[in-house]
């Protein structure tokens, strides 16, 4: 974990060695402590530097280590910050990559700190439902102050080591040409000249500002339900302005082992660990390779094609986007400057990095352009035909070896494969809308897709700042097949006795950003209408209720005609419509529906517990690799609320023999396709074994079914 004590002139490096971050884990801790001792014992030591075997200095504590008696066991984190604080000897630490959580913690427990200047660092333990619990509520306020601490320990951002809040954290700052290593040893040195031995736990309270912390309170108001870690986190810094160190500790520990105990950070942490364990894919391993993509090519350059152009550009990759006519091309190219200039406004960009940016972006009409390019994504119109047209083109003009990717939401990615002699070479990546800001990437992986172009597409989404999510083919893949359900049963609510201004709200409160119906507004309700007729051919077993067609044989699609299921006279806000409401009444009287009174936790469980039953099916028929990744496609794509952690986890929670209780209460209750309701039958296997989506980890389980 440390690698034995180097020691040059005097100085003896401490090299933290966990990889992939340094995360904090018992056997690191206990290796500090048994460094910082032989230090202390060994005369031929003046000091000693804290640095990261390799970059980062440390990423905080062990997340993995959460939950089991590891996390606690000592020396836990303050007691090894207590061990390095009271040292006879200085301990420097010096930072490169990032110190983040408890790394910075254990940092600001050394005598001196010295970074490179492009590093960062940041207490983001609130993004877990946490606060810092090994000091840094107490000793962040005490060296930068209370208005930068509150503001870092809340936001949980990352600041660059140079940044002008965090001025006095650091002893000296390094630039990346200059060793680290060098100027930290000789700033131990000084240290251990000066014979005195500076630590911030020893400084006075903070400095009180009441007015920071009521604007803290007013600003934070309200969500503290959602979040508890918020108000906690206050009352921790505040803590720090009136008591000493060792009372300020124990309100800042008492808060933590409050937090670690709540779903919130439960639901959070899992969320941060599916989001990374989606990114690996099972059966292919490290000796599978991955191709070259240093150059792209998107094959329609209308809103998605330019939004995903756009998406390569920031990621520093050369794009080519081919449209059929000048006239489109000219078009994106507008919309890309707009969408550069905004972000410049805004102050997200700097000119020359939109200048950068749109540098990397070419337009043309001619496929011979795409022949040397690594990978061609097509985002054309949701045909068969016109993907067949697309797709024959790349065939015969793009290099061996160059990937093909889709980004059809809907299509058979196999059928799409055919239209190739490289199927092998054709992976589908879903995109979803506005493909610059959404992070979510379906990488969709058909039945003869090579393995190496899996890999290669699962980092190309990671490089694009995207959280990719691996699926197998089927139709809307994960995400979308399930939201079908989760539409299907709000409208299946409406026409039993619900108003959709209730369904919003009561999911609005379950915490989704926006109910159904406002997204279908937002969407366009003609959208779901096309699907619908399509579905009525293709899938007469999964029968919707056609109660808002009415609306759009009226035309009023929604936001974009001003009226859908709410009314818009401002083109944004929406306003229930008594009329819509009248003819939901109406709708149900001719269906001879006895309308009643619908409690928002039937509305919440209908809606929630379809993702839940569709999603158990997609892991039964292999579609998704496991449940996590299912919560991942939600977290990250469909505003599934962070702090429930996405349908599965949710499920888990709720306890999987109670949410096979409520399908049968829904089988008895909902009027059309009441057999949606039958547990899947991973559902029911779990539930017979005692077991939940979380330990469902391996397919081999539904052999056994
Ligand atoms: N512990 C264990 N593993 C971690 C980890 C951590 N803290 N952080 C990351 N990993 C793993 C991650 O799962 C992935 O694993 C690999 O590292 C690369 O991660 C007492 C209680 C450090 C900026 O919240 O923000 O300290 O998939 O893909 O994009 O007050 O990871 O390779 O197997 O994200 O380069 C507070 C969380 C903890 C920091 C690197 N710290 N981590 O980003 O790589 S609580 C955090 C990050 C705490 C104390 C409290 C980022 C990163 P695998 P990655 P990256």
């Amino acid at each position: 974990m440390t690698s034995a004590l180097a020691i040059h002139d005097g100085v003896a490096v401490i090299a933290l060695d966990n990889p992939p971050v340094n995360g904090l884990s018992h056997a690191l801790r206990c290796s500090i402590v048994d460094a910082v001792a032989e230090v202390n014992l060994n005369e031929n030591i003046v000091a000693a530097v804290l640095i990261g075997a390799a970059l980062p200095f440390s990423g905080g504590a062990d997340i993995t280590e959460f939950g089991t008696p590891k996390s606690w066991e000592q020396p836990d984190l303050v007691a090894v910050i207590e061990a390095v604080e009271a040292s006879a000897k200085p301990v420097v630490a010096a930072i490169a990559g990032v110190a983040l959580g408890g790394g910075l913690e254990l940092a600001l427990g050394c005598h001196a700190r010295v970074a490179l200047r492009n590093a960062r660092v940041g207490l983001p333990e609130v993004k877990l439902g946490l606060l810092p619990g090994a000091g840094g509520t107490q000793r962040l306020p005490r060296l930068v102050g209370v208005e930068t601490a509150l503001d870092l320990i809340t936001s949980g951002r990352l600041l660059p080591a140079g940044a002008a809040e965090l001025k006095g954290m650091f002893a000296a700052l390094v630039e990346p040409d200059e060793d680290l290593l060098e100027v930290a040893s000789s700033i131990a040195r000084s240290v251990a000249r000066s014979g005195e031995l500076p630590s911030i736990s020893s400084l006075p309270p903070a400095q009180p500002r009441p007015e920071i912390f009521d604007a803290a309170r007013a600003r934070l108001s309200g969500s503290g339900e959602r979040y508890p870690a918020l108000p906690e986190i206050i009352a921790a810094v505040e803590a720090a302005t009136v008591l000493d160190f060792a009372a300020g500790m124990e309100v800042e520990k008492a808060a933590f082992k409050r937090l670690i105990e709540t779903d919130v950070s439960k639901a959070l942490r899992h969320g941060f660990l599916a989001e990374r364990r989606a990114s690996h894919v099972r059966e292919i391993g490290a000796d599978v390779g991955v191709r070259r993509l240093d150059t792209a090519a998107v094959i329609g350059a209308g809103l998605m094609g330019t939004g995903i152009a756009q998406c390569l550009a920031a990621a520093g990759i050369e794009v080519t986007l081919l449209e059929t006519s000048e006239q489109a091309t000219v078009r994106s190219e507008k919309s890309v400057d707009d969408v550069l200039g905004r972000a410049v406004a805004k102050g997200r960009l700097t000119a020359k990095q939109a200048e950068a940016q749109k540098a990397l972006i070419r337009w043309t009409t001619d496929y011979g352009d795409l022949r040397n390019v690594d990978i061609a994504i097509e985002a054309v119109f949701e045909s068969l035909e016109a993907k067949r047209a697309v797709f024959e083109e790349l065939d015969r003009n793009l290099r061996p070896g160059a990937i093909l990717a889709s980004n059809t939401s809907t299509l058979d990615l196999n059928a799409i494969a055919a239209f190739t002699q490289r199927p092998a070479d054709v992976v589908g990546t879903h995109f979803f809308s506005p493909a610059n800001v959404m992070r979510l990437l379906e990488v969709v992986r058909g039945d003869r897709t090579a393995p190496d172009v899996v890999k290669t597409a699962m980092q190309f989404g990671r490089r694009i700042g995207k959280v990719s999510v691996l699926s197998g083919v089927c139709d809307g893949f994960i995400g979308n097949r399930m939201v079908e359900e989760y539409f299907r049963q709000a409208m299946f609510l409406v026409e039993e006795g619900a108003l959709p201004f209730e369904v919003d709200e009561a999911l609005e409160e379950f915490g989704f950003s926006m109910g159904p119906f406002k997204v279908a507004d937002l969407a366009g309700l003609d959208i779901g209408w096309s699907i619908r007729k399509r579905r009525a051919q293709e899938r007469p077993d999964m029968p919707y209720s056609p109660v808002l067609d009415g609306l759009c044989e009226q035309g009023r699609f929604g936001q974009k005609t001003k009226a859908g299921v709410y009314l818009y006279a401002d083109g944004r806000t929406a306003v229930r419509d008594p009329e819509v409401e009248r003819s939901i009444a109406a709708f149900s009287q001719s269906q001879n529906i006895a309308r009643r009174e619908i409690s928002k936790s039937e509305i919440v469980d209908r809606c929630v517990l379809a993702l839940v039953n569709e999603g158990a099916k997609i892991l039964e028929e292999g579609i998704a690799q496991r449940a996590s990744d299912i919560d991942v496609v939600y977290l990250a794509g469909y505003g599934f609320p962070d702090f429930r952690g996405g349908p599965m986890f949710h499920a888990d929670s709720v306890g999987l023999d109670k949410v096979v209780e409520r399908m049968t209460v829904f089988e008895r209750l909902q009027t059309r396709d009441p057999a949606f309701w039958r547990p899947a039958p991973l559902l029911q296997h779990l539930v017979s074994t005692h077991s939940n989506f979380a330990d469902w980890t391996n397919r081999s389980a539904m052999e056994n079914l």
